[in-house]
């Protein structure tokens, strides 16, 4: 009898799992991989550790403000502004002459800072192209500064090996032929050469630019991009794009299935190479980020990614910054730092200062950073942990350390603890004191610390093998 009921419970468990295991919704034009990418291209994206944004266009003039009144949205969204009329807006054009924009200085502020790629506005809600597009008479070539911005930047970044990803927002408030929602057939008609528009663009900015390594799309919400028979045209374009450039890296803020689902398809896959998702925000554990690629984008203030004449709330200090991007790299993601340059190019003198104190971190810390992954332990209340691509360093980031002097690590059972020391000074063990249940104390130098900073665990029995990353892909 107990028998019985033992297999009938196994057959019901078995039963479960199986309808568990079954995608519900077949789809055509839904992601075609399940989990990462295992290829050289997206391995090198992964490990990259920091970024830097750019947000740089004709929003800059404005620096959120009209007829001496400040607008509350994000700067960059300033146009969307009842109070400002659109044809000022678009006139603003002609003034646009980003006289101290130096691409080298750009890219030697980013090189110094530790990013190691760049994700550039080349073209943001407003239209406005940074770059000399054939395809819109609203370029860069138009305005008084009268030449390409994007050719020189990918070459100056490029030069100190840093890569160049270009930002590019699928709606465009600027073409008469960009619909919010299609209402009648004319609005088809219309939207169709948009959408033919947004082909030929992106196809060009790889032929201009062919070193760049992939896109960030944005602005997907609109009902027209968003409509479920734009699926097609979503999805054959990413493999066109990737047709012309193998090894594309392109963001998940782009496509959409047959059922109307963005993003992540009906089945919950993600269209696309890494989540764009993590926007401002960060995610809350390792299970949140589902063992996808994904990258976090911040802004030093509360709102907005353009220039700001006047910020309005908090700005992140350089320790809170630090504190996010350990946080994002010790689960599995790359950090981002947006910046607004003023519209003559120059960036605001807290960026400039946030981004060397950032940088002169990265110079001592930096193995914490690049190339580390998931370590697979939980949150501990010291800090956070990355470790080695091949499970032999463990890097644990001190941000709290308690009046003890003494910080309890909790390493995993596989992981046998060789010796610890600060990545500062290598040849100086710290005391390590082997507690119960897999914990070890360690006894940190006493001194003031005015930075947060890094001890390395040297592991002696890894177990890069089994981490959870590669449990998490199925
Ligand atoms: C978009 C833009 O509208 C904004 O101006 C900026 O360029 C930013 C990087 O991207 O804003 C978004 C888009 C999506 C989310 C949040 C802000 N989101 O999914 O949470």
């Amino acid at each position: 009898m107990k028998r019985k009921l033992l297999v009938i419970l196994g057959l019901l468990m078995f039963v479960t799992w199986a309808y568990a295991q079954q995608d519900s919704v077949t789809l055509q034009h839904g992601a075609h991989r399940i989990g990462r990418r295992t290829d050289a291209d997206m391995q090198w994206w992964r490990d990259y550790g920091l970024g830097q944004f750019i947000h740089f266009g004709l929003y800059a003039q404005l620096g959120g403000e009209y007829n001496g009144e400040q607008y509350s949205g994000a700067s960059e969204w300033i146009r969307s502004w009842n109070k400002l009329p659109n044809a000022v807006y678009d006139s603003l054009y002609k003034e646009f002459n980003p006289v101290n924009f130096d691409a080298d200085r750009w890219a030697a502020m980013a090189k110094q800072m530790g990013a190691r790629y760049v994700t550039i506005t080349t073209r943001h809600h407003d239209g406005f192209c940074l770059w000399p597009s054939k395809y819109s008479d609203y370029t860069i070539v138009k305005s008084s500064y009268g030449k390409d911005l994007i050719g020189p930047l990918v070459k100056a970044y490029n030069k100190v090996g840093i890569d160049v990803y270009l930002y590019y927002s699928i709606l465009d408030w600027h073409s008469k032929d960009w619909r919010y929602q299609l209402k009648t057939a004319d609005d088809t008609v219309a939207f169709n050469r948009f959408k033919v528009f947004v082909k030929n663009q992106l196809t060009e900015l790889l032929t201009l630019y062919p070193t760049v390594k992939g896109f960030w799309f944005d602005g997907t919400w609109d009902k027209s991009w968003a409509s479920p028979s734009n699926a097609p045209f979503t999805d054959s374009l990413e493999q066109y794009l990737k047709q012309i450039r193998p090894g594309l890296i392109a963001g998940g803020r782009y496509r959409v299935d047959e059922t109307g689902h963005r993003h992540d398809d009906a089945n919950g896959s993600l269209m696309g190479d890494y989540a764009q998702g993590w926007e401002r925000k960060i995610p809350k554990d390792y299970a949140a980020t589902k063992g996808r690629d994904w990258d976090c984008d911040m802004t030093f203030g509360e709102n907005g990614w353009g220039y700001q004449k006047k910020w309005l709330g908090h700005w992140k200090t350089t320790d809170e910054l630090l504190e996010m991007m350990a946080k994002c790299n010790s689960l599995d993601g790359n950090f981002v730092l947006n910046f607004g340059p003023k519209a003559d190019g120059s960036f605001r003198q807290e960026e400039v200062d946030a981004a060397r104190e950032i940088g002169d971190w990265m110079k001592v810390n930096n193995a914490a950073i690049y190339d580390t992954k998931y370590n697979g332990w939980e949150k501990q209340d010291w800090g956070y942990s990355t470790i080695s691509k091949d499970g032999k360093k463990a890097y644990l980031m001190v941000f709290n350390v308690p009046v003890s002097g003494k910080i309890k690590v909790l390493t995993d059972k596989a992981q046998q603890v060789g010796k610890a020391y600060m990545i500062s000074a290598p040849e100086k063990s710290l005391p390590i004191h082997p507690l119960d249940y897999g914990y070890n104390e360690i006894t940190i130098p006493s001194q003031r610390y005015s930075r947060p900073f890094v001890i390395v665990l040297d592991i002696v029995n890894g177990k890069s093998e089994t981490r959870q990353e590669n449990k998490a892909k199925t």
